[in-house]
């Protein structure tokens, strides 16, 4: 049982599941709590604990927490819980379940996105699996306040969910670095994508609104018409729960244990 456009396209674009009020609430509750720590906190480009970096001129965030349903520390713990409570609601797991019929998700990673991220085209697949394979799982990407196409959204290209390029495919070297392998895959793949000219696909998307890709769709970062600008949002990797080393938080999620 499952969805086939999203077999077929690997994306879906899921409406009013949340409650916008209570969504926008954690955006700005997120942001001005962020800006206001000194601490250093886990983030995601570097997988270091550091203070916060600023966009030039502004006093916005733009090293994104990484992991903070997790990492988040205790004089932050009402704002992890808010996160905690939103990337686990009911809604969410209700969704999924319609697009692929599993009973119990285990979410994998978190990051929270303070400002657009101009993300080059990849697939999500490497970054729980560390190599291109495939899996069951999903990225969902969860705007914490309204989105434009002129705020730096993500956008895909239409790709069938269960469909791998592997990197013997693309004569990847085993033995490298994760690191060189990672590029390598993507130099090769994003040129072999990009020359058939593919259609892009994003979403308008408001707050209660979000879009799910599979591990294995290309997609990449819309720029932001005003880098100076908030791109509040939350990247959740989700698997089906099968036998992972995990904490049950809810009938339908569990969080991974790392
Ligand atoms: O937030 C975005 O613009 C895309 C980020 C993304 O695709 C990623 O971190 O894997
Ligand atoms: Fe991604």
């Amino acid at each position: 049982m499952g969805d086939q456009f999203y077999e077929d396209n690997g994306y879906y674009v899921a409406r009013t599941v949340l409650p916008r009020s209570l969504v926008r609430t954690v955006g700005i509750y997120a942001e001005n709590t962020i800006r206001a720590y000194e601490g250093k906190l886990l983030r995601h480009k570097t997988g270091l604990l550091e203070v916060n970096e600023f966009v030039p001129s502004t006093n916005i965030v733009c090293n994104s927490p990484f992991n903070p349903h997790l990492t988040l520390p205790e004089e932050l713990s009402e704002l992890r819980t808010a996160l905690c409570d939103l990337i686990t609601a009911d809604s969410i797991g209700q969704t999924l379940h319609k697009l692929d019929g599993v009973a119990h998700y285990v979410i994998a990673q978190t990051i929270l996105f303070i400002t657009a991220q101009n993300t080059d085209w990849h697939i999500d697949g490497w970054a729980v699996d560390m190599d291109a394979r495939p899996h069951d799982g999903h990225t969902l990407w969860i705007p914490l306040e309204d989105m434009a196409h002129t705020s730096g959204i993500p956008a895909v290209a239409a790709w069938p969910r269960k469909h791998l390029v592997s990197e013997e495919s693309l004569g990847i070297d085993p033995t490298l670095s994760v690191r060189e392998r990672y590029d390598r895959y993507h130099d090769t793949f994003n040129k072999r994508l990009l020359a058939k000219s593919p259609q892009v696909v994003s979403a308008v998307l408001r707050a209660g609104d979000f879009m799910v890709w599979a591990p294995l769709t290309p997609h990449c970062s819309l720029p932001p018409l005003d880098p100076q600008k908030t791109r509040l949002s939350l990247q959740v990797l989700v698997r089906p729960a099968k036998d992972a080393d995990a904490t049950r938080m809810t009938d339908w999620f569990s969080f991974l244990n790392l």
